[in-house]
């Protein structure tokens, strides 16, 4: 081989189609995979996730080698693992003596400041691919963006229907409507119940993994023998076709459902495989679609899927590389308060969230609605930090990548980018709660009850908050009006309630160090 192009590919970039990939002969390329110990630990990553991406990663190395493509793969393990992806990168250029450097561009953009050194670094030429596995290049979202005064999803979401033509007939959304949001929130019925979705066991490669996760990560949070993720092409695409053949009908129905003990309900369970490039959104898209079109689903379920991924994911995507690095930092409520211990052990007599930080435990992902209304509709309540729980999203979900997880969190979650993102803040008490889920029958404070012993949390937390940002949230379109239920309860209860909320934020013990970064420890 004369001087061969090197394509480092990235622990979520395993597509074959990748842009770098793209029109690249076998014969003049030499791929490089690189396990590095400072993606593994610039924070304390689930250790699902890490055994995820590393199984992943090899199961995609060999899976290169077998389409008869060079790949160079780097263990975590090699004892001349440069920690960084630069330094490996160094270390396969003084290897190989390439003519080129041709990558995808990164998701994060941690990542990608360090890729734009590179052609400062290496003699040879550095080129830097558009992903195109995302419908919206960052350009284009940026030419959407730039110069309106508020961004918002719906918006968005509707151009990104026009030009992927999905659910579009003659022009027109299908169905007259663009969005069946409202028909997204039915409560959950007694013992409902999702089929048990498909489970990938682990093989050769993955038991290698978790016994070196075991090995170099034990201090880490979460369960690692529950690890039941996709891994390969192949796996991802027999959850897909389970999830599209079982559980989309349902999916619009109780998309906002939360029910004790069942995980998953009808989510697609899909996020990881697409996150790390084992699935194509465009064509889970087009297949739900088909779904709708041959009579087999409805269109709140599919048109809900759809705008998951089509609206919401390119949406937060696009934002994401619009704010930064300003969203990482941005407090727009002065929310000071540290983390609670029980985000990380889950010890709290509220069943709800109790529950949700059990299946973050233990599966590496909480669906939706328990992220937003419990974790992130707590966090934002109680008042917390955005960096701590920006910290706390990013180690816990197998799903986790910094692109995705803070707009989401900061932006949706914790309303910290004063509105850019959402119209009002996701603010709820336990009566939406109630409404949506079966946590509130079991547990031990009262979801009626509002104020004092007994009384659920969220309630007295929820006028705690409304009462401190009322400068800044009355004037809102959306949420101002609450102030006048607020005024009528009179000063009496109104002290209650602050009192009641004071009371409980007291008890609240701070989460010990070490839990989210080794430097804190
Ligand atoms: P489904 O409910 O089946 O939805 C289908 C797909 O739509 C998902 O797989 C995902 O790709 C996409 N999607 C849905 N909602 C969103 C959204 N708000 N943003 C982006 N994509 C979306 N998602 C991540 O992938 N990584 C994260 O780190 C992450 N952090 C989150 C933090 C908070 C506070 C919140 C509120 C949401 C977060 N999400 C994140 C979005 C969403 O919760 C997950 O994508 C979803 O729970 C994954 O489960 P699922 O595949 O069963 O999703
Ligand atoms: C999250 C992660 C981890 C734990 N380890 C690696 C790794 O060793 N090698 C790799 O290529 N990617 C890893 N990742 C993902 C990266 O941190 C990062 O999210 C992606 O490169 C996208 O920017």
């Amino acid at each position: 081989m004369s001087k061969p192009i090197l394509i480092p590919i990235l622990g979520d970039q395993l597509t074959r189609s990748l842009a770098s990939l793209k029109g690249r002969s076998k014969d003049e390329s030499v791929i490089l995979m690189m396990e590095v110990w400072d993606e593994a630990t610039y924070v304390k990553h689930h250790k699902q996730k890490i055994a995820l991406i590393f199984s992943a990663m090899r199961h995609f190395a060999v899976d290169l080698r077998d389409a008869g493509w060079t790949v160079d793969y780097t263990f975590l393990t090699d004892e001349e693992n440069a920690h960084s992806f630069t330094g490996e990168v160094a270390r396969a250029v003084e290897r190989h003596d390439p003519s080129a450097i041709h990558i995808t561009e990164a998701s994060e953009w941690r990542v990608q400041q360090a890729i734009d050194q590179w052609q400062d670094k290496f003699a040879c030429e550095v080129r830097v691919l558009p992903d195109d596995r995302f419908i919206c290049s960052i350009g284009q979202f940026r030419d959407w963006a730039e110069g309106r005064k508020t961004l918002r999803m719906e918006n968005f979401y509707q151009e990104m229907r026009k030009q992927t033509g999905l659910l579009m007939d003659d022009g027109k959304p299908a169905g007259g409507q663009w969005n069946y949001d409202k028909e997204n929130r039915k409560p959950p019925k007694d013992g409902l119940k999702a089929p048990p979705r498909p489970r990938s066991e682990p093989d050769e490669i993955t038991a290698e993994v978790i016994a070196l996760v075991e090995d170099k990560f034990a201090d880490h949070f979460g369960d690692l023998d529950t690890l039941k993720w996709p891994v390969t092409a192949a796996q991802a695409e027999t959850a897909a076709e389970a999830f599209f053949n079982e559980r989309l009908p349902e999916f619009g129905a109780y998309q906002d459902a939360m029910v004790h003990g069942q995980d998953d309900l009808f989510h697609s369970m899909l996020s990881t495989s697409i996150n790390l490039g084992l699935l194509d959104p465009m064509e889970l898209c087009q297949r739900a679609e088909r779904e709708y079109r041959e009579g087999n689903a409805p269109l709140n379920s599919v048109e809900g899927f759809i705008r998951q991924i089509i609206g919401w994911r390119e949406y937060v995507r696009g934002f994401y590389w619009f704010h930064m690095p300003d969203l990482e930092s941005t407090n727009a409520l002065n929310a000071q308060r540290a983390l609670p211990d029980f985000y990380w052990t889950g010890k709290t007599d509220m069943r709800c969230m109790a529950d949700a930080i059990r299946s973050t435990k233990q599966n590496a992902h909480s669906h939706h609605i328990q992220r937003l209304m419990l974790l992130g509709n707590f966090a934002l309540l109680a008042g917390i930090n955005p960096r701590d729980v920006q910290d706390w999203f990013l180690v816990v979900y197998a799903d986790a990548f910094e692109w995705v997880e803070l707009p989401n969190v900061a932006a949706m979650a914790l309303y910290a980018d004063g509105g850019k993102l959402a119209s009002k803040p996701y603010a709820a008490s336990a009566n939406y709660i109630n409404k949506m889920s079966d946590y509130c029958k079991g547990c031990k404070y009262s979801a009626s009850t509002k104020t004092g012993e007994g009384a659920c949390p969220f309630n007295a937390l929820y006028w705690h908050f409304m009462d401190r940002h009322r400068d800044t949230l009355e004037s809102n379109h959306r949420i101002g009006r609450i102030y006048s239920n607020w005024d009528r309860m009179g000063e009496e209860r109104q002290a209650d309630y602050i009192e009641s909320a004071d009371r409980f934020l007291e008890t609240l013990e701070p989460a010990k160090k070490g839990w989210a970064r080794y430097q804190d420890q």
